[in-house]
């Protein structure tokens, strides 16, 4: 049982906004590679950067739509852990309390949607969504995997993942949002990411320019670790359901 420092107890209890940013550690103990890990196997060549990319695509369309839809398959048996669950919780007991909570994602994987959290802010897209590159034309896709790459649109158009590629900007409207959330936060979470993907980590940047306190879980350290006001190293499916239980016990 971890011991937290009641001054978080207390803000998390109390704070009238918090922003949590989650990246793909939130989703590891759901069985879901992190990003850097979803490259092994027949992909531990290449790196997220050879294969996240419009150019990648553009060379060879069936390899890039191959290891995507793997993910989206792969994604599919996968369920939500405690850390999700936690946040979902979060979220409700602020809206019951009449404040604001944020959840801000860098997943691709729905599974913060699958615990249950609604208004979340995809800041790169997701799995579920493929997009024809000459139409436009977008679908979910839950079925099982394509029986041809790249699956093509009814135009005839390739149909690539509706996830944000490295050099790709993010969606307008998402990221403002974030920004301004994190700007205007009391408490920010960042939860099960390298903070090392841009705009992304300037969130907690934003957040920490603007006198939030910032409260890291990772079992690893990150660029950032030396910054937040506590830094927690262990498993979000572990510590956040814990550390919720903690504050709506904490009573002073
Ligand atoms: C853009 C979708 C510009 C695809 C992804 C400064 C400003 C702006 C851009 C840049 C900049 N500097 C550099 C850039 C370029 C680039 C960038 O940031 N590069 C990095 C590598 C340096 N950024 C971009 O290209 C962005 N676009 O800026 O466009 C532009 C502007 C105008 C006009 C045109 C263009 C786009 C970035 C989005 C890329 N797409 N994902 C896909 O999923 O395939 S990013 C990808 O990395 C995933 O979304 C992933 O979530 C994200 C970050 O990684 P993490 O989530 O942190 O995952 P990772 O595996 O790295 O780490 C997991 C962590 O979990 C670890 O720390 C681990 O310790 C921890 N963990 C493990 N287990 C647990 C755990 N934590 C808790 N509990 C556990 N159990
Ligand atoms: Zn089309």
């Amino acid at each position: 049982m971890t011991t937290f420092d009641r001054q978080l107890l207390e803000l998390l209890r109390d704070a009238d906004s918090i922003v949590a940013l989650t990246g793909a550690g939130v989703s590891a103990e759901s069985g879901v590679p992190t990003f850097r890990d979803a490259l092994t196997g027949l992909w531990a060549k290449y790196s997220p950067e050879d294969l996240a990319t419009p150019e990648a695509f553009a060379r060879d369309p069936e390899m890039v739509s191959r290891w995507y839809d793997q993910r989206r398959c792969g994604v599919a048996g996968c369920k939500p852990n405690g850390g999700h669950a936690a946040l979902a919780e979060l979220q409700r007991r602020a809206a019951a309390e009449g404040k604001q909570f944020t959840l801000v994602t860098q997943n691709v994987d729905r599974l913060h949607q699958a615990a249950g959290s609604t208004d979340v802010i995809e800041l790169h897209g997701t799995l579920w969504v493929w997009r024809c590159v000459d139409c436009g034309d977008e679908a979910e896709e839950r079925g099982p995997a394509f029986s041809v790459y790249p699956s093509r649109c009814s135009c005839g158009g390739k149909r690539r993942p509706g996830v944000v590629w490295f050099g790709e900007e993010l969606p307008g409207q998402a990221l403002l949002q974030a920004q301004r959330a994190a700007g205007s936060c009391r408490l920010f979470l960042s939860v099960g990411t390298s903070s090392v993907v841009y705009p992304a980590a300037g969130l907690i940047d934003l957040a920490l320019r603007n006198s939030a306190r910032v409260l890291e879980i990772n079992p690893q350290e990150t660029p950032f670790s030396s910054r937040a006001h506590w830094s927690i190293r262990g498993m979000s499916g572990l510590v956040l359901p814990e550390l919720l239980n903690a504050s709506f016990e904490c009573t002073s």
